[in-house]
């Protein structure tokens, strides 16, 4: 099972600035964190990070021709202001994308409280700091379990 992990604009200045809302550590360090939880659960991770809208878009496209199984997406502002990217995710439908934010956007700004790529995913993990990508990884990889095995044994029975 192949899960891609997009980050959005700022997120490579994580462990930089604002440690009072998205701590300190690194976005290198999330990456490594994510690794770890991914390989008990039987899952490959790939990463990816841009600070340009089209970019993400590309990505998107380019991972769900490539086969990939799900994705974990954290758009960033972009949550707020794209349905461009609201788009991307429903035209690989139905490539299952789960939504991470790191800072509780419901105590945020107004600006903040609505995502519309959030409306294009399964689920949406809020407020929980960085375990929020490992909740994140499990409710996909729980997804995708079902769906996965009912593939194999599409594959495998005799047509009717
Ligand atoms: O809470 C989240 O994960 C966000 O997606 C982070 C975005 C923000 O625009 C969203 O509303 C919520 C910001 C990305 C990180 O920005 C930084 C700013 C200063 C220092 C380090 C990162």
């Amino acid at each position: 099972m192949k899960i891609a992990v997009l980050h959005g604009p700022n997120l490579n200045r994580l462990g930089k600035r604002e440690p009072h809302i998205y701590g300190t550590a690194t976005l290198a360090e999330l990456e490594a964190l994510i690794r770890a939880a991914a390989k008990p659960l039987g899952a490959r991770v790939v990463f990816f990070q841009s600070n340009h809208e089209g970019a993400l878009i590309d990505q998107i496209h380019e991972l769900a021709d490539a086969g990939i199984d799900g994705l974990i997406v954290n758009f960033g502002a972009y949550s707020h202001t794209s349905i461009a990217l609201f788009d991307a995710l429903k035209s690989v439908s139905p490539l299952p994308a789960v939504e991470v934010h790191i800072s509780d956007l419901k105590k945020r700004e107004r600006f903040r409280h609505h995502s519309y790529s959030a409306a294009a995913c399964i689920g949406q993990v809020a407020g929980k700091g960085f375990p929020g990508y490992v909740e994140a990884l499990q409710l996909l990889v729980k997804h995708l379990g079902p769906t996965r095995r009912a593939v194999a044994r599409r594959a495998t029975s005799p047509r009717a």
